[in-house]
Formats: structure tokens, sequence, C-alpha cells
């Protein structure tokens, strides 16, 4: 009786947080938490490396490639406009086939998605671009129904098997990442604190994802 019905919609849920906040670990259990209670679900995340914008990004984070703080930027948020759907994308035989966001959520999937605008915003304002311009091409995305932000003191995440050899896998600049954060929360964020046993976080994210999925179920229209 979970599944899509009516007007029913799917729900946008957004993972946030630092590197080695635990994002990823989570999203990929709450897919199959989801699914067994008989959710159409699906696991997306950004930046999506597959599409000729999201290699772009890859080389520039792996330092194989060097672009402005606007460009990349600007990059970042095409990547999640190229996934989002556009009406007139439909006429285009090489997109029609692509499964976009806004055609799930009618759908009736829930999308998990682990890192979007906020990881945008947050990411360039910590580099000193200015916050307003920086949410500027963000705007008309859809918006999530849910933010879990994983919250991790910046020296914890450090700590945390080390970070990797990606360009913004730096303590001193997560701590401004961090600060740009919490300037961006908004009443969809939800705080879990990712210090906590991995369990316990679980728990938490379960909880509020549950309550979301249903209350979209119910109808509620997407926006942007
Ligand atoms: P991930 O694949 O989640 O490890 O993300 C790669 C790195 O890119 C990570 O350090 C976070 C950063 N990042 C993710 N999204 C954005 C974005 O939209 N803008 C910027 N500037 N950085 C981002
Ligand atoms: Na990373
Ligand atoms: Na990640």
């Amino acid at each position: 009786e979970n599944g899509q019905c009516g007007n029913s919609r799917g729900a946008l849920i957004v993972l946030e947080g630092l590197d080695r906040s635990g994002k990823t670990s989570q999203s990929s259990r709450l897919l199959p938490y989801l699914e067994g209670l008989g959710f159409p679900v699906e696991l997306w995340r950004f930046p999506d490396r597959n599409t000729c914008v999201g290699e772009m990004i890859s080389s520039y984070l792996a330092n194989k490639s060097q672009l402005d703080d606007q460009t990349i930027h600007l990059l970042f948020s095409a990547n999640r406009w190229e996934k989002r759907d556009c009406g007139h994308y439909k006429d285009k035989n090489r997109l029609a086939e692509r499964s976009l966001m806004e055609t799930k959520l009618r759908s009736g999937t829930t999308l998990i998605v682990d890192r979007y605008s906020y990881s945008g915003v947050a990411f360039s304002s910590a580099k000193g671009l200015d916050i307003e311009w920086c949410k500027a091409p963000e705007m008309g995305l859809l918006a999530p129904d849910l933010v879990l932000y994983l919250d991790i003191p910046p020296e914890k995440a450090a700590e945390r098997g080390g970070y990797g050899s990606e360009r913004y896998e730096q303590l001193e600049f997560q701590k401004k990442v961090a600060e740009c954060y919490k300037i961006l929360q908004d009443a969809t964020w939800k705080t879990v604190d990712a210090c906590l046993p991995m369990e316990d976080v679980e728990r938490q994210i379960r909880e509020s994802v549950l309550d979301c999925v249903t209350t979209c179920q119910k109808g509620r229209t997407l926006s942007k």
C-alpha cells in the first residue's frame, strides 16, 4: 500500500555534510530500508560524474584541470540542472531517454540525493565568493522536502580514515565550509549528530525520512 497511487509523489531527500561526514554510507543504508517498506526509491548523487559536465568537474576535483572559482561553481550547478527536467529536452532524442528528477518524483519515486545545492553554495562561498551570487544559479531547481545535515566537527571528519587526494579534502578549507553550511540552514533541515554511533545516526535518519515520505505521498506538490 506504500506504492504510488493517485496524486502521490516521491520525496526529494537530500543528505548534506562535510567530506567524511558519513553521507554516502548513510544514504546507501537508507535505500534498502525504504525499499523494504515498499517505497519506489533511487539513490542519486551530485556531482554526477557520468555526464560531460560531470567529467569536467571530476577532472577539476582530481587537480587534473584548473578552472577559476566562478566557472567551476557554474559547472556544478549545470550538473544539477541537466538532471532536473525540462519540457523542451523531451523533443531531443538523446536526452529523452534519460530519467530526470522531476519525472521520477512525479511518477512516485522517492530520491535520496547525496549532496545538492547546499554543497554548491557552501563549498563556493567558503572560497570567498559572494553567497547571493552563489545561490543565484540554484534558483529554479527542485526544492528538497527534507535536508539531512550530518553534523561533524571538521577535525573529527579529518580523523576518519583520513581524506583522499581530492581538491577540497583539507582541514582548513572544510572548517570554512562548515561555517558556510551553518548560514544555509532553513526549515527543511534536520541536523543529525554525525559523531554518534552509526546505528544511532541511521535511526534518526530513518525517523525523519519516513515522516517526510509519508507526507509527500499525501499529495504535496513539488516546489521550486
Ligand atoms: P563527493 O563526490 O560527494 O565526495 O563530492 C566531491 C567534492 O566536491 C566534495 O569535496 C564536495 C564538493 N562539491 C560537491 N558539490 C559541490 C558543488 O556544487 N560546488 C562545489 N564548489 N563543490 C561541491
Ligand atoms: Na569527497
Ligand atoms: Na560523499
